[in-house]
């Protein structure tokens, strides 16, 4: 009897061939799990606002499984440092070789060995956005939630990012395990390629950036667990910063602008989130996350938010610090990203 139940038991928590559940931990801003590449294990930021495996100048070695491939790319990332401000840029010679998450292994899989470029949280860069727009020239191809999903790994072919307010988290795969979240769910249609950009038909139907109960202004959110704050136009930020009473403290470094807000850590901050129409259930950024820094007297405390140059209205891309207390489902078989509160 207790044989068969815990055969059950592990048979249900298996999707396929993977693991309904892959822990990650927060490192510095930035969310990261153990990926095996080759004979080698990384910690990897696990980043759902880009698509490959990238690997830190100088760690990856070459392994029995590796092959070369003659591909190389240039790649900007915003938002490469714990404070959001460093951009980084990475010079990338893909290989191929075998890549596992989960226990799962995917064989001659694009491995983006960086050999030239800016300091990246952890090991580098595991890129969850959905299929990059096909480019033959390029990486570009299949994912490896897509990859695992094509050969049986995975179905239905969904993941979610798990996120808790205590600093530990998860990677889930298959269907959104109704146990572990409370209220009420809200679908959202998303792109099907290159990012979790939410798609709108009209200006009124898309999502809202609500600030202390007022709508502030409607917005075209990406959703990216690799982004350690939240990231808006300069002067929607500098705007909404004001709007609540901050200070602004900007930097110009190589032509990109950066600001953000301080504030006196007694006094109540700034609440910020979300709306997604026809629903008007505000969705803001945990408290705690809300707060980037504070000096070390305890007295200024800096905000979670971004301005850049590099944005321009209405795009945003909603870092994890929102996602934190949530579970954010992504499902790639119907392109929508779902998300509910964490019970
Ligand atoms: C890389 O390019 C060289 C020269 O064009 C070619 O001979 C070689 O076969 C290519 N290698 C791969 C793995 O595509
Ligand atoms: C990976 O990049 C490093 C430079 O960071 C280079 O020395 C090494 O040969 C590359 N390895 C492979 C397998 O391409
Ligand atoms: C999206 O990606 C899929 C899979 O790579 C590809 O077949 C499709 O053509 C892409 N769509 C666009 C608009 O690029
Ligand atoms: C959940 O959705 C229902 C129906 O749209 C709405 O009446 C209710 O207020 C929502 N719950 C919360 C917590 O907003
Ligand atoms: C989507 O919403 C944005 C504002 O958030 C608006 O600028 C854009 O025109 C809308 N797209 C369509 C197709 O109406
Ligand atoms: C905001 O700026 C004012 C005027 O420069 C300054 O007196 C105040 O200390 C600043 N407050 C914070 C929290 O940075
Ligand atoms: C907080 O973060 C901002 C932006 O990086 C930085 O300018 C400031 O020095 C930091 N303050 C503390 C106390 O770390
Ligand atoms: C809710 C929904 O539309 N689900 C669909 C997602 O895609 C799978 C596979 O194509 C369908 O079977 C579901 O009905």
């Amino acid at each position: 009897m207790l044989t068969v139940t815990a055969l059950i038991l592990s048979a249900a928590a298996l999707v396929n061939g993977l693991p309904s559940t892959v822990p990650l931990q927060l490192h510095q801003g930035f969310w990261q799990g153990d990926f095996a590449v080759g004979s080698q294990t990384f910690s990897l930021t696990v980043d759902t606002g880009s698509f490959a495996i990238l690997i830190k100048e100088g760690l990856y070695k070459p392994s029995a499984t590796s092959q070369p491939t003659n591909i190389s790319e240039s790649i900007q990332f915003n938002g490469a440092s714990q404070d959001g401000i460093a951009p980084a840029l990475e010079t990338v010679f893909f290989v191929r070789d075998d890549v596992s998450f989960g226990g799962v292994t995917v064989h001659d899989f694009h491995v983006g060995n960086i050999t030239e470029g800016d300091d990246l949280p952890g090991d580098g860069v595991a890129g969850f956005s959905p299929p990059a727009s096909y480019n033959e020239d390029l990486s570009n191809g299949q994912g490896l939630v897509e990859t695992f999903c094509a050969e049986g790994q995975l179905s239905p072919c969904e993941f979610g990012i798990v996120l808790k307010t205590d600093g530990t988290g998860s990677v889930t795969f298959g269907a959104l395990d109704e146990s572990k979240i409370k209220g009420n769910i809200t679908v959202l249609p998303a792109m099907a390629n290159d990012s979790w950009q939410i798609l709108n038909s009209t200006e009124a139907d898309s999502p809202i950036l609500v600030v202390d109960g007022k709508p502030f202004t409607h917005i075209v959110p990406t959703f990216d667990s690799g982004g350690p704050n939240l990231i808006g136009p300069l002067d929607q930020v500098r705007d909404l910063l004001t709007s609540v009473g901050y200070n602004i403290t900007e930097q110009t470094n190589d032509h990109i602008t950066v600001a953000l807000g301080t504030y006196d850590c007694a006094r109540e901050p700034a609440r910020v989130g979300f709306s997604f129409p026809p629903s008007n259930e505000v969705h803001y950024i945990n408290l705690e996350a809300n707060v980037l820094n504070r000096t070390a007297d305890g007295r200024v405390c800096t905000a979670n938010i971004l301005g850049t140059s590099t944005v321009d209205a209405p795009y945003w891309a909603i870092g994890q610090t929102w996602f934190q207390g949530r579970y954010v489902q992504h499902d790639l078989d119907n392109n929508t990203l779902s998300f509910a509160d964490l019970a």
